[in-house]
């Protein structure tokens, strides 16, 4: 029986030294030390032995049991150690690696020009005013003097939301309003998104205007050319030619359209200008005493100046962007240039 436990012994210390994991540690347990184990089973058969015998054998039996927990929890500790350190090795950070740089957004180009141009109305005194996109028939062609059966009213140009109700085609409903509940002088921009049914690569059915409107005593074409002039050389530099061409509009009288000198080529004649040197950037003229009339100012006391531009338009000749549509496709690439 003795010689039976020394074999065990050695058999475990063997086997345990091969262990290779911690489970397999509790196994080798089990299998020499557990309830139905090889030791525990010596220790059950000492009753056959005689009175004589039981001590000697018992003795040995708690050595090799002493002696097998032994290598077994030296062996523990020894895997416990490098399981650890395996675990560590793989879990290490390097914190001498560069960071990983985050991803800034920027402002959509379409806001960085109308920020810009609001910036110099503001400097220049004038009020930022808004209004609905959803407007009736009345303020967004009836108080600007286009009446009914006006060109401008053909259901190509405007969206009708519902008999009588439009997506304003200008924001110059906004100026009406305002100017329904305030005395002049009224001095306003009115930026926003204005709605036409009209798609090319220069023209969306959404885009963004702004429009401004100024009325008090006295003022006079010569007022309105000097500040568009004033506007157009903070925004493109002073050495920019500016010149200002009849044209007609319902709601202004007299009326004009302004161009500048090519920003591409600078007025020998390009693609941009189409030969031509300059560029229209926006339209202007006097209020007309018609719309006076819808809003109860006084014609004979009051005169105003209005303007309007497309800020996409602008933006595309700021920046050479040949295609509207670019704006509205939130394609991360081309917004990257902005930012
Ligand atoms: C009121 C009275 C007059 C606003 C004006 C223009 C000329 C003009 C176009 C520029 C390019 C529209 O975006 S665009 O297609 N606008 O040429 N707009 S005068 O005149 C007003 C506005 C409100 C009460």
């Amino acid at each position: 029986m003795i010689d039976k436990l020394k074999a065990l012994q050695a058999e475990a210390a063997g086997a345990v030294a091969g262990a290779a994991t911690l489970a397999a540690l509790d196994d080798l347990r089990i299998h020499y030390l557990g309830r139905k184990g090889a030791v525990t089973g010596c220790l059950r058969d000492m009753g056959k032995l005689s009175a004589a015998e039981r001590p000697a054998v018992g003795k040995a039996a708690n050595e090799v049991k002493d002696a097998i927990e032994a290598v077994l929890a030296a062996r523990g500790e020894a895997l416990q150690r490098s399981e650890r350190g395996a675990r560590f090795a793989a879990e290490a950070v390097d914190v001498t690696r560069p960071g990983r740089r985050s991803h800034r957004g920027g402002l959509h180009p379409v806001t960085l020009v109308l920020r810009e141009m609001l910036d110099l109305f503001v400097g220049m005194g004038y009020a930022v005013a808004d209004g609905p996109e959803v407007e009736t028939e009345y303020y967004n062609f009836e108080a600007l003097n286009i009446p009914a059966h006006h060109p401008a009213r053909d259901m190509q140009d405007t969206f009708y939301v519902a008999p009588g109700v439009v997506l304003r085609t200008h924001t110059s409903p906004v100026q009406v309003r305002v100017m329904e509940t305030t005395r002049p002088p009224v001095k306003i921009v009115a930026p926003g998104k204005v709605y036409r049914c009209d798609a090319d690569i220069t023209h969306s059915p959404m885009f963004h205007q702004v429009e401004g409107l100024l009325v008090d005593e006295g003022v006079t074409f010569a007022d309105l050319k000097g500040m568009l002039t004033a506007f157009l050389h903070s925004y493109y530099g002073p050495d920019t030619g500016v010149r200002f061409r009849p044209s007609y509009f319902p709601f202004t009288e007299p009326s004009a359209e302004v161009d500048i000198q090519c920003v591409l080529c600078g007025g020998s004649g390009c693609r941009i200008c189409s030969g031509t040197g300059w560029l229209e950037i926006l339209g202007c003229g006097m209020v007309d005493p018609a719309v006076y009339g819808f809003v109860g100012y006084d014609p004979e006391r009051y005169q105003g100046f209005a303007f309007g531009m497309g800020v996409e338009r602008i933006a595309m000749l700021k920046y050479g962007i040949g295609d509207i549509r670019l704006f509205y496709e939130n394609d991360a690439r081309f917004l990257s240039h902005f930012s």
